[in-house]
C-alpha cells in the first residue's frame, strides 16, 4: 500500500468532527453564488523558500509552526485559515540526498494534529502518522538523513479522522530534495523552477471555506481553484523554458491537466524522482497526494491558460482554469531539454515476491476491517520489495 492509499483513506474514514471544523470551516448557511469568470490576473504567490544552511554539528535545523490566521483567499475577504509559519500552506523546505535534519514542529492550534512527510524514505517514527500527535501547544522533533533520489515532496498533517480538514484548512506544503547529480533541469526556485499546488474549494460570498471535506463517499469538490493559495492567478515567464512542479493537494479532485493550446510538454519526474528520460504529453492526470514535474517551453509574448479537462469519467465534472502563464517580450534562454534524466534504479521485485491484496470498502474499510490505532493487520520488513 503507498501513502497515496494511506492519504485517500485517511480522507475518507469517518469520525466524529472536531468542534470548530464541524462544518469544515464556514456555514453551509451562507450563500454559495456560482464563481464570477475569471480573468487569471492575481501574481501567483510562491512559497517562501526554507533552506537552512548546514550548522558546524552537520545538521540542517528546519522549524515550523502551525499558526491559525487570516487569509484573502478571495481579495477584500479575509477569513480563517489555517498553515505553517503563516496563515495558509506552508515554506517549501529544501534539502540534498545525504543531509542529516532535525526538524521541529510547534502547533499552536487549538487541537492535536501531525506532520507526515509524504513522499519521504524514513524511519518510521519520524514518519507523522496518526500515532504521532503533536498536542495542542505541544512540539515534536523528529530527525532523519535524507536518503533518496530527487524528489518533489510534500508534508501535510495525518491525524486518524481529521486529516482532510487540516489539510483543507490550509496546512500543507512541498519538501524539495535534491540530488548531487547535474540534471541540467531548471533549479532556480520561483523563477524557473515553479510550484504549483493546486487544491480546489468551495467558498461562501464572504470568502470563508465552506463544505466539509469530510462529507459525501469521496470528499468534497469545490468550485474555485486555488494555486500555491493564490486564486485567478497569473504567472509572469521570465525563461525560455520552466519546470513546474505540480503537486495535487486538493480533498477529492483529480486534475487532467492540459494548456488551452494543447502546447505539447515534457514531463520529467512523477512522484518517485526522475523518469529516465523527459516524456512528450499534452495532458497529464494527478489524482489526490500525487506530484509531477514538467517542462514547459514559452516563445515571447506568449500567453496561455492552463486548465483541468472534464475527461467525462469521474465526479469532478466540467472543465476549469487553472492559471494564465504571460511570457514576457524578452526571454533568458534556457538549457536544452536533456535526452535523458538520472532516474533512479528501476524497482524489480525478485522472484517469488509476496503478494498482498487490500480490498477498499466502504468510507473506512480496508479488507473489510476498519482502521483501528490499536491494530496492526499487516508488517512489511524495512527495505522489502513486495507486489
Ligand atoms: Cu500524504
Amino acid at each position: 500500500m503507498n501513502r497515496r492509499t494511506f492519504l485517500t483513506l485517511a480522507a475518507l474514514s469517518g469520525t466524529t468532527a472536531t468542534a470548530g471544523l464541524a462544518a469544515g470551516c464556514g456555514s453551509d448557511a451562507e450563500p454559495h453564488p456560482a464563481p464570477p469568470p475569471l480573468d487569471l490576473s492575481t501574481p501567483l504567490r510562491i512559497p517562501p523558500l526554507l533552506n537552512p544552511a548546514t550548522e558546524p554539528d552537520g545538521l540542517r535545523r528546519f522549524e515550523l509552526i502551525t499558526f491559525a490566521g487570516q487569509s484573502e483567499l478571495l481579495p477584500g475577504k479575509p477569513t480563517t485559515t489555517w498553515g505553517f509559519n503563516g496563515a495558509y500552506l506552508g515554506p517549501t523546505l529544501r534539502a540534498g540526498r545525504g543531509d542529516r535534519i532535525a526538524m521541529t514542529v510547534r502547533n499552536t492550534l487549538p487541537e492535536a494534529t501531525t506532520v507526515h512527510w509524504h513522499g519521504m524514505r524514513l524511519p518510521a517514527a519520524m514518519d507523522g502518522g496518526p500515532h504521532q500527535l503533536i498536542a495542542a501547544g505541544g512540539h515534536w522533533s523528529p530527525s532523519w538523513t535524507v536518503d533518496q533520489p530527487a524528489a518533489t515532496t510534500w508534508y501535510h498533517p495525518h491525524p486518524h479522522g481529521t486529516t482532510s480538514r487540516h489539510v483543507y484548512r490550509g496546512l500543507a506544503g512541498l519538501f524539495l530534495i535534491d540530488d548531487d547529480q547535474d540534471t541540467r533541469l531548471p533549479t532556480a526556485y520561483g523563477t524557473d523552477d515553479i510550484p504549483l499546488i493546486l487544491q480546489d474549494k468551495k467558498l461562501t460570498e464572504r470568502g470563508g471555506l465552506d463544505g466539509d471535506p469530510m462529507s459525501g463517499p469521496f470528499g468534497i469538490l469545490g468550485d474555485r481553484i486555488l494555486v500555491n493559495g493564490t486564486y485567478n492567478p497569473r504567472f509572469t515567464v521570465t525563461t525560455a523554458r520552466v519546470r513546474l512542479r505540480l503537486l495535487n493537494a486538493s480533498n477529492a479532485r483529480m486534475y487532467h491537466l492540459a494548456f488551452a493550446d494543447r502546447r505539447t510538454f515534457h514531463q520529467v519526474a512523477t512522484d518517485g524522482g526522475l523518469l529516465p528520460a523527459p516524456v512528450a504529453a499534452t495532458t497529464l492526470d494527478l489524482t489526490p497526494g500525487e506530484r509531477a514535474e514538467i517542462l514547459v517551453g514559452f516563445a515571447p509574448g506568449d500567453n496561455v491558460v492552463l486548465r483541468t479537462l472534464d475527461n467525462g469519467l469521474d465526479i469532478a465534472k466540467g472543465d476549469l482554469d487553472l492559471i494564465r502563464f504571460v511570457a514576457a517580450e524578452r526571454l533568458s534562454p534556457a538549457p536544452e531539454l536533456p535526452a535523458a534524466l538520472p532516474a533512479p534504479e528501476p524497482i524489480v521485485p525478485p522472484a517469488g515476491a509476496k503478494v498482498r491484496h487490500f480490498t477498499l470498502s466502504g468510507r473506512d474499510s480496508i479488507n473489510g476491517r476498519p482502521m483501528d490505532m490499536q491494530r496492526i493487520d499487516e508488517v512489511v520488513p524495512a527495505g522489502a520489495v513486495e507486489i
